[in-house]
């Protein structure tokens, strides 16, 4: 196939209600939507996930931006592409920048699933048709506000909750929790906000059966993880550290966690997320699949790889009314006691709706070479 043009467009939507995490609030997600075209008209779509300032990875909208006009559009536009793995390959020599990578990848991901009239889960050699989600719930003001959170969300069906955690919201924050409901699959993330000198602390987690604590060291460790897992009956999951098979391989060798946290964008795209899923069904890692808030288009992304066999666990993919008032794409997803059916159309499965779109565009930008 051949990338004919490139429309980025820059989006604002408002979030139902504000997220917190250890790093900063998002009350709206600004981001940047793909749209390539091949020579028939025919459309594929990705979202970068980057956000509007870099406090999850050094990446932003303009720096996606910057990289997508500068390098990766001139890259993709008119190259014959036989299939999208090649794409990895065609920026292999650009360092980094996994999100704008991403981004541009997906997108012709979609194209090729479409040119084939498969779906994207079963152009990535996926089966599932049905996938478990759970729901990741921010930090919240008081301890009642969580609570309720929770109820609302096992009242949705979700299959386990993630509770956001920083120091001063946790130890006691997750007693409280427990004490209310003793069974539910529970799980915390720190988005980095520990030290190894925090190993006390962390311990104490050790009493609540928790599934998982995802990241709770530095965004770029291995190492310290490693030290913390030797110490902690908890299974740590890493989400920031990794950032590529080859992180996935060297956390595993040095056994800084026992779960792995796949997000597309964080590691460069589908063919790399894959990659990741392989290495770790190999290894008996289970995997599960991030969120980053994304629209509807990431959404569908995040499901197709979430029907990849080795997604074992619950992913954050919850329903686009968790997160919108009106969401891109149609239908929305939706989750039904905490499932959702992965749409059986061509690409990613769900129609962009152009209109919705244009309203919450901002700017918008097309590329021909
Ligand atoms: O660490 O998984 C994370 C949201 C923004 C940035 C980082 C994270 C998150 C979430 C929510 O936990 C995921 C979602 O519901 O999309
Ligand atoms: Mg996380």
């Amino acid at each position: 196939m051949k990338i004919k043009q490139v429309i980025l467009r820059h989006l604002k939507m408002d979030l139902i209600a504000p997220f917190t995490t250890s790093f900063g609030t998002f009350v709206d997600k600004e981001f940047i939507l793909v749209e390539v075209k091949n020579e028939d008209g025919l459309s594929g779509w990705a979202e970068s996930v980057a956000f509007a300032a870099p406090w999850y990875n050094e990446e932003t909208i303009k720096t996606n931006w910057t990289m997508l006009e500068d390098f990766l559009i001139p890259i993709v536009l008119d190259k014959e592409i036989n299939h999208p793995s090649e794409v990895n390959d065609l920026f292999s020599h650009i360092r980094k920048n996994n999100m704008a990578k991403s981004a541009i990848e997906g997108a012709i991901w979609d194209l090729y699933a479409k040119e084939n009239n498969q779906p994207l889960g079963v152009a990535l050699g996926g089966k599932l048709n049905k996938i478990d989600v759970g729901i990741s719930i921010g930090i919240q003001k008081t301890v009642p506000d969580l609570l309720k959170k929770i109820e609302n969300g096992l009242k949705d069906g979700y299959k386990r909750i993630k509770i956001k955690i920083q120091p001063g919201w946790d130890v006691d924050v997750i007693r409280e929790v427990r004490k209310h409901y003793p069974d539910v699959p529970i799980m915390a993330d720190a988005n980095s906000a520990y030290r190894l000198k925090d190993i006390e602390l962390l311990k104490q987690l050790d009493q609540f059966n928790l599934m998982m604590i995802e990241q709770p060291l530095s965004s770029d460790d291995i190492v310290d993880h490693a030290t913390l897992q030797k110490q902690l009956k908890t299974p740590i999951c890493l989400d920031e550290s990794i950032h590529s098979v080859e992180d996935a391989r060297k956390a595993l060798e040095l056994g800084s966690c026992k779960i792995i946290n796949i997000k597309i964008g964080r590691v460069g795209g589908l063919t790399e997320a894959k990659k990741i899923h392989n290495l770790c069904e190999d290894n008996n890692i289970p995997v599960w699949c991030g969120g980053m808030l994304e629209s509807g288009v990431g959404r569908a992304h995040n499901i197709a790889l979430t029907t990849l066999s080795n997604f074992t666990m619950p992913g954050d993919t919850a329903a686009s009314a968790n997160y919108w008032h009106k969401d891109l794409i149609e239908p929305e997803v939706t989750v039904e006691d905490g499932v959702i059916t992965v749409p059986t159309s061509a690409g990613i499965g769900y129609e962009v709706n152009y209109r919705t779109v244009d309203e919450f565009t901002t700017y918008s930008k097309k590329y021909t070479k």
